[in-house]
């Protein structure tokens, strides 16, 4: 099994697909607006005390999904993850909507046995269908379980999703509360598996993040994400996704900027993993 060193490179790479999004499109709009805005954002953090300029990371630019249908989409997005991975990088996918999980994480099932996915959200996304639809933003946790066992899934934020969700994540113990604590008792079970933290920015409350889709009430602060992620400085992350940003549905671009701001704080999360 490959081990990632702690100069392995990162790639972005962007998903601009949401034609599978429910309510408000705009996703698509999301890896260009997150660029935009890490360009004019601080390259250190003060958080994490770790500076941009020492990630080892590179921007493969956006895929193009704009013409394809989900089916040829999700084969490119594969497609992608399997090139970063055959030069042993780690694909760090910028969405885009929360689709662009599944390809990113089939390929990278196949690589690293064992993989443990933690899954910040707003929604549980446990539905065996959507609309008639089985690949959907609303499924994609669903699709996750056709390959990886229920304790390897761990969702944090959720607070929205059907009766049947809910006690489908009761019954395999899926959910956790949004504390250290229950980081700290995650992590015991996750050890030193590879990790792959998918970011859905509707974990965050509304009021700091109203650019996405279907936006929730009662959601996580920034503080509370910034001690999250303090938490996770001795894992091995194999691979990441930050999606649902949609420009559109906030003009202001504060949206933007907090992505952008997450993106950075998980490029130096990753960058300073001890040598
Ligand atoms: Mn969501």
């Amino acid at each position: 099994m490959s081990v990632p060193k702690s100069r392995q490179e990162i790639v972005l790479f962007g998903c601009p697909h949401d034609i599978s999004s429910s309510y408000r499109v705009g996703s698509r709009l999301g890896p260009a607006a997150i660029r935009h805005s890490l360009n004019e954002i601080e390259d250190y953090s003060p958080y994490l005390e770790g500076d941009l300029r020492d990630v080892h990371f590179s921007d493969a630019g956006d895929l193009g999904l704009a013409n394809k249908n989900t089916g040829d989409a999700l084969n490119l997005i594969k497609e992608t993850t399997e090139k970063i991975l055959e030069e042993d990088k780690i694909p760090f996918a910028l969405g885009g909507n929360h689709l662009i999980t599944l390809p990113v994480l089939q390929v990278i099932n196949k690589k690293y046995k064992n993989i443990k996915i933690l899954y910040l959200d707003a929604h549980c996304d446990l539905r065996e269908e959507y609309l008639g639809n089985k690949l959907s933003h609303a499924t994609v946790a669903k699709r996750l379980l056709d390959f990886v066992s229920p304790e390897s899934l761990f969702q944090f934020g959720i607070r929205s999703g059907e009766r049947k969700e809910f006690e489908f994540a009761g019954r395999h113990k899926i959910i956790y509360k949004f504390s250290r604590k229950s980081l700290t008792e995650v992590l015991k079970k996750i050890g030193n598996s590879p990790l792959y933290i998918t970011m859905d920015l509707d974990v965050f409350d509304p009021g700091i993040f109203p650019g996405t889709g279907v936006p929730e009430p009662g959601g996580i602060s920034f503080e509370e994400f910034i001690e999250f992620i303090k938490g996770l400085k001795k894992t091995r992350i194999v691979g990441l996704d930050v999606v649902e940003l949609s420009p559109p549905c906030d003009p202001t671009e504060i949206s933007s900027f907090l992505a952008a701001t997450v993106v950075r704080e998980m490029l130096i999360l990753i960058g300073k993993r001890k040598k």
